[in-house]
């Protein structure tokens, strides 16, 4: 089958998806869009994803425009090396982590604290930059305590759980150290001293196959 793999550098969500073909070893196609010349709007990109985001997987025509379902989609289409589990429990367990991180997670941190910094409203608006910074802090110690008795979200072995999140928790460590960030005191910019289970668990999971090929190339240098 061939793929034809759509994504913008520093998106969480085409990160995810990314990382699941390297992972498994999937050869692709590889269409990186500009968002500042709004590549994701044009007529033929909207023809593949009217929503116009990333990422798209176009597998022989079959369009998938939502990151999880790549991903389920690539587990069921090349199930080794396994992403979502070996046996039902495993499963269970690692879809249950995902909607956790999308349900209870994604928001505060992607929402509430990157995309106040990097818009510039946190600057603006310290006092609510501070209370979702409390709200995201939260959300971290829900997956420090999880990471202080597993290495991974889901137990012993890195899975879809892990791939799902870590682009998020990667954005609020890049975001976090921004200058403006450390002026209002969000508490973001040392997550080794204040998270040192999330931090060790980013390291580990640096060192799984595809990490340096989807990690997002202007970030690099
Ligand atoms: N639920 C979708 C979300 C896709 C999404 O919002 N992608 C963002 C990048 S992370 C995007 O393309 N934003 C551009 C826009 O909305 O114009 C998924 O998980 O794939």
């Amino acid at each position: 089958m061939a793929y034809d793999f759509y994504w913008i550098s520093g998106s969480p969500n085409a990160w995810r998806a990314m990382l699941a073909l390297e992972y498994k070893g999937v050869e692709y196609v590889s269409h990186r869009l500009d968002p500042g010349r709004k590549e994701h709007k044009t007529p033929e990109f909207l023809a593949l994803n009217p929503r116009g985001t990333v990422p798209v997987l176009n597998a022989d025509g079959v369009v998938i425009a939502e990151s999880l379902a790549i991903m389920a989609f690539l587990e069921s289409a090349h199930p080794t090396p396994a992403l979502f589990g070996e046996t039902p429990v495993e499963t269970g367990l690692i879809w249950q982590r995902i909607f956790e991180v999308v349900n209870y997670v994604r928001d505060p941190i992607e929402t509430g604290v990157v995309r106040a910094i990097s818009y510039g409203e946190a600057i603006k608006d310290p006092e609510a930059a501070r209370v979702a910074a409390v709200v995201a802090t939260t959300s971290l110690a829900w997956l420090e305590d999880i990471l202080k008795r597993h290495p991974y979200l889901a137990g012993e072995s890195v899975s879809a759980a892990d791939i799902a999140a870590m682009p998020i928790l990667q954005m609020l460590g890049r975001f976090g150290a921004k200058p403006e960030a450390v002026e209002l005191g969000l508490g973001f910019d040392n997550l080794g001293q204040t998270q040192p289970a999330i931090s060790a668990w980013l390291d580990r999971l640096k060192t799984i196959p595809g990490y340096d090929a989807a990690y997002p190339p202007h970030w690099r240098g």
